[in-house]
């Protein structure tokens, strides 16, 4: 069994999808163990994503994560950090394969719906960070 965060993010909040996206991982048997619902401060919002602070879109994902409510899940399951990131699918929802969450779901690739850890290391990161 393994540990993964996820973090539905404020576009798919803003549009009602929590119930929908949370039915995807539990359908393919991933199990909701620990759950919250926040508004990211920057500080939140800096520590995730400090890897892409070199990046040119830094700036607009920090205005973008911060805009709205933000819910972190911790799901557990078999090989879960693999499996959750195939469900979520490809970081622009045009790139992501048929029925993902982010095809279904996601607008771009700024606003694509779901975050998921990508490593095992990040999983103890990233929950630090969103549940304290
Ligand atoms: P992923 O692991 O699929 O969530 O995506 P990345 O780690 O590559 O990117 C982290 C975040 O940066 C993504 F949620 C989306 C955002 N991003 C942009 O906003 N613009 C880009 O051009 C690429 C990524």
């Amino acid at each position: 069994m393994e540990k993964t965060l996820v973090l539905i993010k404020p576009d798919a909040v803003r549009r009602s999808l929590i119930g929908q996206i949370l039915h995807e991982y539990e359908r393919n048997g991933l199990e909701v163990i620990k759950l919250n619902m926040q508004l990211p401060s920057l500080t939140i919002a800096e520590e995730h994503y400090a890897v892409h602070s070199d990046k040119p879109f830094y700036g607009t994902l920090l205005n973008y994560i911060t805009s709205g409510q933000v819910v972190a899940v911790l799901l557990q399951g078999n090989d879960a950090v693999r499996r959750v990131r195939q469900i979520n699918g490809a970081t622009d929802p045009k790139q992501a394969d048929d029925n993902t969450i982010r095809y279904l779901y996601g607008i771009n690739k700024t606003e694509n719906a779901v975050h998921a850890s990508d490593s095992l290391e990040n999983v103890e990161k990233e929950v630090a960070i969103w549940f304290g």
